[in-house]
Order: C-alpha cells, then structure tokens, then sequence
C-alpha cells in the first residue's frame, strides 16, 4: 500500500476516500485537491504500474426516501430493490441503484451502509 492518500475532514472526522472508490477498482487515490459545494471531490491518482491520472468523485444520494438522513427505512428500499449481480432494476428500482452500475447489488448495500447517518 502506497503512502499517503486522498482524506475528507467532515465533522471533525477523517474519512480515507479510498475506503468509499468501488471495490473493483484498482485506482488509488494519491491526493484530493479541492471539493465543490455540491461535493465533487477532484484530485490525483493512478491504477497499478500506470500514469498519474486527475479524479473526480461524484456524491452518492442514499437518501432514497428524501427525508434528509439516511436510516433503515432507506435501507428497506434498497433492499426491497435488489436485484442481484447480474439483473438491471426495474423501472420503480431504477432509484436504488446507487453507484449506477447497472444492477441493485452488494456493492449498492456497502455504499449504503458508509452512508448511514442514523439507526
Ligand atoms: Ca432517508
Ligand atoms: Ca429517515
Ligand atoms: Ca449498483
């Protein structure tokens, strides 16, 4: 593991974006440079044996019920929309797709779960 890394300094807690980039992933985040009000993170990272390559990190909405936190309630309907890995959502689900991958799967739950800001 490489030194170093992209952090977010959010409610006097340090957060390694490199725990929130999608498993599969293999690029590593080397530094953030600057976030949006709308909180787009932009920076520099780079895959394996590879240039260096700008970032920029899109927000996920787990907020599926628009009541302004994310709790079991928002969890119920992502469970209630999973799909599995290989199956897209139907047009109702297609909300609970959080990454935009294609499919309501585990990913979408891990995501979720990072997310929750009360239980
Ligand atoms: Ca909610
Ligand atoms: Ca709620
Ligand atoms: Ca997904």
């Amino acid at each position: 593991m490489p030194s170093g890394g992209a952090f977010l300094l959010h409610d006097h807690k340090t957060h390694d974006l490199n725990a929130l980039v999608h498993p599969a992933s293999q690029f590593y985040l080397m530094e953030a440079n600057d976030i949006s009000n709308s909180g787009l993170i932009v920076g520099e990272g780079r895959l394996p044996g590879s240039h260096i390559h700008a970032f920029m990190l899109t927000p996920i909405d787990a907020d599926l019920d628009d009541d302004g936190d994310v709790d079991h309630n928002d969890y119920r309907l992502l469970a209630d929309c999973s799909s599995g890995p290989d199956v897209p959502p139907q047009a109702p689900c297609l909300f609970a797709d959080l990454d935009q991958s294609g499919t309501v799967d585990l990913v979408d739950f891990r995501s979720m779960q990072l997310l929750l800001t009360a239980n």
